[in-house]
């Protein structure tokens, strides 16, 4: 067995795991990234594509803002359409705060990019993960290219997502489990079509929630709302284009535009939190510890977010010798989360809709809306959480 050691080694090259391997050498903490996924697959994965004010901050300073700043789109605030109009929030007035529209998997080529320039290490393909301890030595066991590797370190940073191995492996009975799923789930396409929309339209009609997003000046991303079973070999582009134009377009005439579709996908929808976000010197970060719906866009800059708290909390460790921030780490992030869980369910709850609804709840969606379009203190409640609450 080859026998690697490392001060943190972490299980996941996704937002969480690259972003915490970065921001730990950036303290001088060095770590071993493993990932069970090729280079290729992580950096082609089509996910999220909206970055809070202090996502972006943090990129930029540390070092990851080039790119960045040449290639997304700043955004001033989105719109909110129903009834056939849409209301357009402000969140600069609102906040002075704005969002940025910046593909996942380019933050994954930019924080790939990073570490290897560097000298990180990230182990690709790594398969049938484990781990052998976690008290005062832990070991993460695994396998690569037919051969058997341990990594002894100090700490892990279990950043495998929602079905890694990371969670699972802590026994039972340690972590308090906090669930929702919902009655339906997001079909999502990326089109090859100037977006029609210079910011996000979040759309709530009778047949249910869309939404219209983009990824670069010429490509749009958009969102329905289908069946939590959906079949997607049930939605051919014709019938994807045919419902969505049916919720997007508005009575003044405004529509996505159409264009050859480039990748389509169902997501379902699930609120999930575990507590604590640790278990002796494995920590927890991101999906793996929680999962939010997406209509809140929140999931990656969580998993920035957790992975800010434990990188500082592991500097005042190795600097200082004090484990008073690790100690901290779980309820640290829970706090803010537990906010960001409560925000992403109330934009699900308002802009879906669902079986077991009757008429009372729709004219209520629908009063909520107005609400919040026409009064600015509803406005600024949902603007100042979309752009981000502050980490503490
Ligand atoms: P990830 O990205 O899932 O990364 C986990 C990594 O761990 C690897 N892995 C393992 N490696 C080694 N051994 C094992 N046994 C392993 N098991 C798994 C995986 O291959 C992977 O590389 O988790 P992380 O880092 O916590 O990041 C979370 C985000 O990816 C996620 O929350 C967001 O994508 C959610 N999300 C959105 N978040 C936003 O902030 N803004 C958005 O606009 C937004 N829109 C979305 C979204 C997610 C979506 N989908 C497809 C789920 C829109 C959609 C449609
Ligand atoms: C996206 O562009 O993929 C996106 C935007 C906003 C969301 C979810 C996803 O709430």
């Amino acid at each position: 067995m080859k026998q690697l050691r490392t001060q943190v080694g972490i299980v996941g090259a996704g937002p969480a795991g690259l972003m915490l391997s970065h921001l730990l050498h950036l303290e001088g903490i060095e770590s071993i990234v493993i990932e069970a996924q090729s280079r290729t697959h992580i950096e082609g994965r089509v996910r999220a594509g909206v970055l809070e004010q202090g996502t972006v901050e943090l990129m930029r300073l540390t070092g990851l803002g080039e790119r960045l700043d040449r290639e997304s789109l700043l955004h001033n605030g989105v719109y909110l359409s129903f009834d056939g109009n849409r209301h357009h929030l402000d969140f600069k007035e609102l906040t002075g705060k704005s969002i940025t529209v910046y593909a996942q998997h380019e933050v994954i080529k930019d924080l790939v990019r990073a570490r290897l320039d560097s000298g990180g290490r990230i182990l690709f393909d790594a398969k049938n993960l484990s781990i052998a301890s976690f008290e005062s030595s832990p070991r993460l066991q695994f396998q690569q290219n037919g051969e058997a590797y341990e990594v002894a370190c100090d700490f892990i940073g279990g950043c495998d997502g929602f079905h890694g191995v990371c969670r699972p492996s802590i026994p039972e009975g340690v972590l308090k489990v906090f669930e929702r799923t919902y009655p339906f789930a997001w079909l999502g396409i990326l089109a090859e079509a100037p977006p029609s929309s210079e910011e996000l339209v979040y759309t709530y009609t009778d047949r249910g929630f869309a939404l219209f997003s983009m990824r670069s000046p010429t490509v749009t991303r958009l969102y329905l709302q289908c069946g939590p079973d959906e079949d997607i070999r049930n939605w051919s582009d014709d019938r994807i284009w045919e419902e969505l134009l049916r919720r997007l377009t508005t009575k003044d005439g405004w529509a996505p535009n159409r264009g050859p579709v480039l990748q389509k996908g169902i997501t379902d929808m699930r609120s999930f939190v575990v507590e604590p976000m640790q278990f002796g010197r494995l920590f927890l970060a991101g999906d793996a510890a929680h999962i939010v719906p997406p209509t809140g866009a929140k999931g990656m800059n969580l998993a920035i977010a957790d992975v800010t708290v434990l990188s500082r909390a592991l500097s005042e460790f190795y600097k200082n010798g004090r484990e008073n921030l690790l100690t901290a780490y779980s309820s640290t992030c829970l706090r803010r989360l537990w906010k960001v869980q409560r925000f992403s369910w109330w934009m699900t709850a308002m802009l879906h809709r669902w079986d077991s609804q009757n008429e009372f709840d729709h004219r209520r969606q629908l009063a909520e809306l107005d609400y919040l379009t026409s009064s600015r203190a509803a406005m600024t409640s949902l603007a100042e959480n979309y752009v981000g609450l502050p980490l503490e």
